[in-house]
């Protein structure tokens, strides 16, 4: 298929953690490299790609509780062969679609992007997938489409934090059809060159890398074209905190916090901040869908 995706981020520009590690190291050995030296370190960290441990151990999927370690910890109980996926609503093809059916329809590849937490957190992680622009026309969209709901499975005897009602499951997240077709807008199926680990959303989960992290909604059993704005979870349950858009932006802040900066995971408690960017870094890919919109208004 056709992706008129940009390459953004490769494995040339950033740091892969060896590499940083090495350079760190010799920095340290060095004394007297002078400030370029150490702007340049400063650089090289905002980039560098986050370590599979990073990336695995400090997870948010409320499914398996609300610590940022009890995703590591339980979602191994959380079974995910077989998998299927539900497409229904405003398609030519509703159905229930296996996930070794999909996946064998779709061009795999691989995108390193930035990842941005409404926590004020972040991370570089180089996921697989596929774009969700592809799934939704081999489902094949209907022009009464506007709006994509997703939906995560709830299964209790495996999702240990689905006996609590944390939230309202199951977490629902939404996107706006032009949103959802975006060639930047990708379906996860793995990260790091292997399969996706059940603490990120195993088998398959949405990645939106101009939205804050919660509209990446993990483990999807269902996904809806309808003509109405979807509910979504965190929305729901905090509307004056979470919009529908969510999109990362440095000069709106959440009402608890600042969202100019960030803190990269994997850096240390006493890392210097970086600045966020507005929706993420990706403003020249994206900045178009908001023409005209208050993003004040629509955060
Ligand atoms: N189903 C589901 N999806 C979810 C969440 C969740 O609790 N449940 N948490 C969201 C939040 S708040 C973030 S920051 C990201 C975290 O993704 P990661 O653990 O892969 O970094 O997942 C999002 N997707
Ligand atoms: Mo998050």
């Amino acid at each position: 298929m056709a992706h008129r995706w940009k390459n953004d981020l490769s494995w040339e520009d950033v740091t892969p953690e060896a590499v940083w590690l090495n350079r760190r190291q010799l920095m340290v050995g060095t004394v007297g490299l002078g400030l370029a030296a150490i702007a340049g370190s400063t650089f090289a960290s905002e980039l560098e790609l986050n370590s599979w441990d990073d990336i695995t151990s400090y997870n948010n999927f409320y499914e398996f509780g609300t610590d940022k370690g009890d995703p590591k910890r339980y979602a191994g109980d959380l079974v995910t062969n077989p998998w299927q996926v539900e497409i229904d609503g405003f398609v030519d093809r509703p159905g229930i679609y296996d996930f070794e059916d999909i996946i064998s329809k779709m061009t795999i590849e691989e995108r390193i992007y930035r990842f941005r937490c409404v926590e004020a957190w972040s991370m570089v992680i180089p996921w697989s997938g596929f774009e969700l622009a592809d799934l939704l026309n081999l489902a094949g969209l209907q022009s009464e489409a506007r709006y994509v709901a997703f939906e995560t499975l709830y299964r209790p005897e495996q999702m240990r934090g689905q006996r609590f009602p944390t939230i309202k499951w199951p977490y629902v997240e939404g996107l706006r059809l032009d949103e959802a077709m975006h060639p930047l807008t990708i379906m996860a199926t793995g990260l790091y060159q292997k399969p996706m680990p059940n603490q990120n959303g195993a088998p398959i989960r949405l990645i939106v890398p101009w939205k804050y992290g919660f509209k990446s909604i993990k483990s999807i059993v269902k996904i809806t074209l309808t003509d109405v704005q979807p509910p979504t979870s965190w929305n729901r349950l905090q509307p004056s905190e979470y919009g529908f858009y969510s999109n990362v932006n440095p000069t709106v802040d959440h009402p608890r916090w600042s969202q100019a900066t960030e803190r990269k995971v994997g850096q240390g408690l006493f890392a210097r901040r970086i600045p966020t960017l507005m929706f993420n870094g990706y403003e020249e890919e994206v900045a178009h869908l908001y023409e005209g919109m208050d993003l004040t208004e629509n955060y």
